[in-house]
């Protein structure tokens, strides 16, 4: 199966986007995705990050990133089979496809969560060098595990910075500081914030007593490096668990 067959089969099609979201992905770099998961699926996911926390200790996170302020896990795709709606759902998809083209894969699966009184990071781009407009290599997105609020921590952006050929971290004095033209992406746990990663973005602080939790399943071009190889990782248990069309989305069919 090839991957147009395997986005085919997952229920992607030339539609599942309207021309206006597709227009919003094009323009602003981002859209908000609603309703993507119900309220058993968020406490689910919730419910199973706490596990894994509390099993990985000081190691949570370590496969890809730890971060001070934030707890972080890594590598969610063998983490329960509760996480594969993050790397096969039709929007979510057809958003990356419309970004990337069809030739798409997994980058890496993570959960991030902004702890009390922490979580700024300064704004950046995911990719190691700026890019010409419509010339994209990564997007991102965050399943809202806890509703984005002005007070906890919801994500900063730059809307229409992907198309800025420049990184905010080789061009700005202070890449944490607020920055005229950022806005916080404010909207209900259970949606999904799908983003070019070429965009300006960053944590932002979170105000509250509580942690802010969001999942992100990052997608890259199929002839780069994944953040989180599959062809090492992949355990058996989830090769058996999947259909081929999610293991073409993690390049290892
Ligand atoms: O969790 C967020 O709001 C954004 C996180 C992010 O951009 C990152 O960790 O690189």
């Amino acid at each position: 199966m090839n991957i147009k067959d395997a986005l085919q089969s997952l229920g992607v099609r030339d539609d599942t986007l309207s021309g206006e979201e597709k227009r919003r992905l094009d323009e602003d770099g981002y859209l908000i995705l609603s309703n993507m998961l119900s309220d058993a699926q968020i406490h689910a996911l919730a419910d199973r990050l706490d596990e894994l926390l509390e099993e990985e200790g000081d190691e949570a996170g370590i496969e890809v990133h730890q971060e001070e302020g934030t707890a972080r896990l890594a590598n969610l795709v063998n983490k329960g089979a509760m996480f594969e709606i993050c790397f096969t759902h039709p929007r979510l998809l057809a958003a990356v496809a419309h970004m990337l083209g069809p030739e798409l894969k997994l980058n890496s699966l993570n959960s991030r969560a902004a702890l009390p009184n922490a979580g700024l990071q300064g704004l950046h781009s995911d990719w190691g060098r700026p890019v010409a407009p419509g010339d994209y290599y990564v997007c991102n997105s965050g399943w809202l595990l806890d509703d984005f609020t002005p007070e906890n921590g919801a994500t900063r952006i730059v809307p229409g910075s992907h198309r800025s050929e420049k990184r905010p971290q080789d061009v700005l004095d202070d890449a944490v500081a607020t920055q005229p033209d950022e806005i916080q992406v404010f909207a209900p746990a259970g949606s999904v914030l799908v983003f070019n990663s070429h965009l300006w973005h960053g944590g932002a602080l979170n105000k509250t007593g509580e942690p802010r939790r969001v999942i992100h399943s990052a997608f890259c071009r199929r002839d780069e490096v994944p953040q989180t190889n599959q062809r090492e990782y992949l355990s058996a248990d989830t090769r058996d668990r999947l259909s081929d069309a999610a293991k073409c989305v993690l390049d290892v069919l």
